[in-house]
C-alpha cells in the first residue's frame, strides 16, 4: 500500500526546500453538484466515483504559513486552536508530510469565511489553501494537478478547490492515485447562483470520513450509488454545457437526496437532516410548485444550499431572508 509520504516524495522530491518568510494563498470552498461519497482508499482519500462541484468565488480560506522551531500553531479567524483538538491533530499530521527536517514546525494562519464543520466544506478550502500556501512558501512551483493531489491528501473534496468555476474530480484507477485529481470544467455560467442557508452551526454528529466508511460497509442501497453517480455526472455535464438549468437543478438535487438515502439505509442509520432541514426542503418544493425554479443540495450536515439563476434572486430572497447569496462566476 502506498503511503501519503511516498506520494508527497514523488511530487516534491528533488524540488527546492529553501523557504521564504511566508507562503500565502487563497482557495474557494466548493459545493458538489454530483457528490463524492465513498472511498476506494482511505489513506490516500481516493474516491470510488468521480464528482463535480462549483467553487464559490471569493468565499473560502485565506491562509499564510511560515516556519518556526518550537511547536506548530494554528490560528483560525484570529483564535489559536488548542493543540489537542481534532482539527489541530489533523493539520499536524498533514504538515508532518512536508517538514524539511524533523523538528521544523509551522505557523498556520487562516481566515475562513465559512462555518467550520457545518457541512459547508470548510476542510475543502482549508486544505486547498494550505497546499497552495506550502507551494508558495517552499517555491516548489507545482502545477495545479500536483497541487490538487497534495490537497486531496488533506481532504478529498479539497482537490476540487484548486480551481474556480465548475470542477470535475476524476476518480482515476491508479492504486497510488496519481490519476485522481481535479480538472476544470470550463463552462462559465454568469447567472448561476448558490444560496447558503446556515440552519445550525454546531459540530456534526459524525465526520465525513467515518460516515462514508460506515455507509460503504453497511448500506445495501450504496451498491446502486456508483452507477447513479455515473449517470448523474454525465447529465450534469450536459446540462452545464447547454445551460439547461432545470435539468441541472433536478439532477443535482436528486443526487444529493440519493446520497442521503444511502446513509439512512446504513445500520445504524446516519441522518444529517434536522427538522429545519426537512422544513426547508419542503419550502423549496412548495416554491417550485408555484413555478419558481429553485433547487437544493445538502452535504454532510444539516444546512441547505439553494441553486437558482440571477433573475430569480429577489423571489428567492423573499422566501429566505437570511440567505447568503454567492455568484460563483463574478
Ligand atoms: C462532496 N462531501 O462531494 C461530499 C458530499 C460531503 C457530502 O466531500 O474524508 O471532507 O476529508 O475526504 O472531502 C466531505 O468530505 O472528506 C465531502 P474526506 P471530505 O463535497
Amino acid at each position: 500500500m502506498t503511503t501519503k509520504l511516498e506520494i508527497v516524495q514523488r511530487i516534491i522530491g528533488g524540488r527546492p526546500k529553501q523557504p521564504k518568510d511566508k507562503g500565502h494563498a487563497f482557495a474557494p470552498t466548493n459545493i458538489a453538484l454530483c457528490k463524492y461519497w465513498g472511498k476506494r482508499d482511505e489513506e490516500l482519500n481516493l474516491p470510488l466515483t468521480s464528482s463535480l462541484s462549483v467553487s464559490l468565488g471569493s468565499v473560502g480560506a485565506e491562509t499564510s504559513v511560515s516556519l518556526r522551531y518550537d511547536k506548530d500553531t494554528f490560528n483560525v479567524n484570529g483564535e489559536e486552536i488548542p493543540a489537542a483538538s481534532d482539527m489541530a491533530i489533523r493539520l499536524t499530521r498533514y504538515l508532518d508530510l512536508f517538514r524539511p527536517e524533523p523538528g521544523v514546525k509551522f505557523a498556520v494562519d487562516t481566515k475562513s469565511g465559512v462555518p467550520i464543520a457545518a457541512g459547508l466544506a470548510s476542510s475543502a478550502s482549508g486544505f486547498a489553501a494550505l497546499a497552495l500556501a506550502l507551494n508558495d512558501l517552499f517555491h516548489w512551483q507545482l502545477n495545479a494537478t500536483a497541487t490538487s493531489i497534495l490537497a486531496r491528501l488533506g481532504s478529498g473534496s479539497a482537490c476540487r478547490s484548486i480551481y474556480p468555476g465548475f470542477v470535475e474530480w476524476q476518480a482515476g484507477r491508479d492504486p497510488a492515485g496519481m490519476d485522481s485529481f481535479a480538472v476544470p470544467f470550463p463552462h462559465p455560467w454568469p447567472e448561476f447562483r448558490i444560496g447558503l442557508l446556515v440552519l445550525a452551526k454546531g459540530r456534526k454528529p459524525m465526520g465525513s470520513t467515518a460516515a462514508m466508511r460506515h455507509t460503504r460497509e453497511t448500506s445495501r442501497l450504496y451498491t446502486a450509488w456508483p452507477t447513479r453517480v455515473e449517470e448523474d455526472l454525465a447529465t450534469i455535464k450536459t446540462a452545464i454545457q447547454k445551460q439547461h438549468f432545470a435539468l441541472l437543478g433536478q439532477t443535482a438535487e436528486g443526487n444529493a437526496l440519493a446520497m442521503h438515502a444511502t446513509m439512512m439505509d446504513s445500520r445504524p442509520a446516519i441522518m444529517y437532516f434536522l427538522p429545519e432541514t426537512i422544513e426547508t426542503i419542503q419550502r423549496v418544493w412548495t416554491l417550485r410548485k408555484t413555478g419558481l425554479e429553485v433547487y437544493l443540495t445538502v452535504d454532510a450536515g444539516p444546512n441547505v444550499k439553494l441553486i437558482f439563476l440571477a433573475d430569480k434572486t429577489e423571489q428567492v430572497r423573499e422566501s429566505f431572508p437570511n440567505l447568503q447569496i454567492i455568484a460563483p462566476f463574478k
